[in-house]
């Protein structure tokens, strides 16, 4: 897979170069770009925001720059606006993505980037507008590192361990269940004798419940709507 990232704060994605990302560089899985954008601006003060038509607060980032830098690194690709705008980054995204030969991420400053950057990019890439949540942060740096550090993990050959992917949060739709290590009793609190007991299927069910009971306590929104499962009366 190849990423580039546009953005004004390069820096801003020096841990790209680190831990995750970087043990996908070092496996040849994945190759990284970061573009400062202020490369594509032709002016001396390397403008690249302006007031709103329209009026109102804040600036708005020109397309002149967004344009000639897009299309010198995101012809063919996907490209990404990150935006509290746009459709919320899931778990299924990240897989999503993870199928995709060439992202490109349009980092957002200021008030946003012009519209008509989005439609042009249209026309030489697939565009998708993604929002890490439903809060405000000042750009789409870091949206851009989170949804990369989600999706490089589930690149083909990036895990050792398949079953840490099965099993970990969002996978089944579920919250994960508690886990715990050596010792079997710390400070006069011990792990749940279930997990000692060396039966599996037991083990399995007890995980699937607790995995059950977080979920409808901390995200009753990701549980089905009807009873058809269960709420916490139930376990
Ligand atoms: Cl992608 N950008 C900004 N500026 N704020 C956000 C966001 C993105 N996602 C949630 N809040």
């Amino acid at each position: 897979m190849r990423i580039d990232v546009v953005t004004i704060f390069p820096d801003y994605l020096a841990p790209l170069e680190l831990s995750l990302p970087g043990k996908a560089r070092d496996k040849g899985l994945l190759d990284l770009a970061v573009h400062d954008l202020r490369r594509w601006t032709t002016d001396r003060h390397h403008t690249v925001d302006d007031t709103p038509y329209g009026g109102g607060a804040g600036m708005v980032m020109k397309p002149e720059p967004w344009g000639r830098a897009l299309d010198e690194v995101a012809q063919g690709a996907t490209i990404v606006f990150t935006t509290p705008s746009g459709e919320p980054f899931t778990q299924a995204l990240a897989h999503e993505l993870s199928g995709h030969e060439h992202l490109v991420f349009a980092c957002g400053r200021y008030e946003g980037i012009d519209q008509r950057v989005v439609e042009h990019a249209a026309t030489i890439g697939t565009v998708r507008e993604i929002s890490l949540g439903d809060y405000v942060l000042n750009g789409g740096e870091v949206a851009a590192l989170a949804i990369t550090e989600a999706v490089v993990r589930l690149l083909p050959g990036f895990m050792g361990n398949a079953e840490s992917l099965v099993e970990e949060s969002h996978a089944d739709g579920l919250l994960e269940y508690p886990v715990y290590t050596k010792p079997a009793s710390w400070e006069g609190r011990d792990v749940p004798d279930v997990l000692l007991s060396g039966d599996h299927a037991r083990i399995a069910r007890w995980r699937h419940e607790q995995a059950q009971r977080r979920t409808a306590e901390r995200r009753p929104d990701l549980l089905p709507a009807t009873g058809a499962i269960g709420g916490l009366a139930d376990l």
